[in-house]
């Protein structure tokens, strides 16, 4: 069994990549590889983000706590086929682990991260994704900063663990459609690396060990009025990709360089010819799943997940998106008016961001905003609390999730 784990900060497209790979491989084509599903959970998983792109929406950002294992038979070729399971989790957490460096105090970190580590350490291959969004369409200097050395820390750390049977890495760069412009000024990607990720490159390309690709999972997209008259792009029908088979020709060369043993089948209950073809028609698969259901049942052997499925974490995390503009926005007679963004870095709901003024410990007055936000996004906020004796009091901003 071959491991591959898609990592990379959230929004760098590992789900909508990860659907696209498996839609564009789903059929039996003389020549072409075939991505085979083997778990009831790949084909829901697929066929749900899918389904969405279908719809012209884009599927939700992976809660935090969430790891889903998606498992194919990848036949290559008549006479190369490797099981093959890849991991997709959420970008927050693996910020947390790399970018955040939480990674370096294991103990310290809660089960799901731990767990999300083994799975990043343990790989057999590894498709380190970057939305080049990130690294030139960031104003915020230190925010780019902090995305580049996500990125190369990870490479860092699973050279650094991993000495005797180094993962094989590519660093994929995402959302190629959005950044034509950027990358008709290179001759090839690994130039617009050395341009743009300095110190990525000079860490661990210059030895050209560290592959580098760029996809556009999704190569069309149209632009739309959305809420708010906001504009916003939506996926182009039919959802096309650009790029998919450069990515594996070089999947299949690095299932090449693996130790013969990771690259056996792996057993499975239900396997004749007849089952094998069904499986290729998504049509199938819910009566496929009775089946398998059914005989697991009988065998009275659940069958055992390889890598844990935990729950999601529900609840929104506030967090200010830059604590100085947070304050006063000037003091008209005598009210104070605090301003500034929050942004939710957990599940969608609600976030309170409360103003209120203390003198002596005591709360005077207090006012709050609720916020309804989506994962990662950036809510304004504006309190004016009236009646106020300007600049005499203590004057606090704070937030908190609002559990339903
Ligand atoms: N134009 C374009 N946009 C894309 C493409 N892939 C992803 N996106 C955009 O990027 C967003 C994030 O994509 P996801 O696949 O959900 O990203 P992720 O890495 O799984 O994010 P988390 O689940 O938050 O870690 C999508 O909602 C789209 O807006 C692409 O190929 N082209
Ligand atoms: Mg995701």
């Amino acid at each position: 069994m071959i491991s591959v784990a898609v990592v990379g900060i959230e929004g760098s497209g590992k789900t909508v990549l990860a659907t696209m790979l498996a839609k564009r491989y789903c059929e039996r084509r003389a020549g072409a590889p075939f991505f085979e599903a083997m778990s009831i959970n790949t084909v829901r998983l697929v066929e749900k983000c899918w389904g969405t792109l279908q719809n012209r929406e884009w599927p939700p950002s992976t809660p935090i706590g969430e790891m889903s294992a998606l498992h194919w038979r990848v036949h290559f070729s008549d006479s190369q086929v490797c099981d093959l399971k890849m991991i997709d989790a959420a970008g927050q957490d693996l910020r947390q682990l790399f970018g955040e460096q939480r990674i370096n105090d294991f103990d310290a970190l809660p089960q799901h991260l731990k767990n999300l580590a083994d799975c990043i350490c343990n790989a057999n291959i590894v498709l380190l994704l970057v939305n080049l969004g990130d690294i030139c369409g960031v104003p915020d200097s230190l925010r780019r900063q902090e995305n580049e050395f996500a990125a190369k820390f990870i490479i860092e750390y699973l050279q650094a663990k991993r000495t005797a049977n180094p993962p094989r890495i590519c660093l994929v760069l995402t959302q190629r459609d959005l950044h034509r412009g950027i990358f008709r000024q290179f001759t090839d990607e690994r130039q617009l690396v050395r341009h743009h990720l300095p110190s990525l490159f000079t860490a661990h390309f210059a030895s050209g060990e560290v592959g580098v690709l760029s996809v556009s999972a999704v190569a069309n997209t149209d632009i739309e009025l959305g809420e708010g008259q906001r504009i916003r792009r939506v996926p182009a029908v039919p959802v096309q990709s650009q790029g998919l088979s450069k990515l594996i020709s070089w999947l299949q060369e690095a299932v090449n360089r693996q130790p013969p043993a990771a690259q056996v089948q792996t057993e499975i209950p239900v396997q004749d010819t007849f089952w094998t073809r069904m499986r290729s028609h998504v049509g199938t698969y819910l009566a496929m799943s009775v089946c398998i259901g059914v005989f697991t049942y009988a065998k009275a052997k659940p069958p055992k997940p390889a890598w844990p499925r935990l729950p999601p974490v529900t609840r929104p995390v506030p967090q200010f998106v830059t604590q100085h503009s947070i304050g006063r926005s000037g003091v008209l007679d005598d009210s104070v008016t605090s301003y500034g963004t929050v942004q939710n870095k957990g599940a969608a709901g609600k976030i309170r961001v409360i103003s209120q003024v203390v003198e002596d410990g005591v709360v005077k007055d207090r006012k709050f905003q609720d916020l309804i936000l989506n994962p990662m996004e950036v809510g304004r906020f504006e309190i004016e609390l009236p009646g106020i004796e300007n600049l005499k009091h203590k004057f606090e901003v704070t937030n908190e999730a609002v559990v339903p």
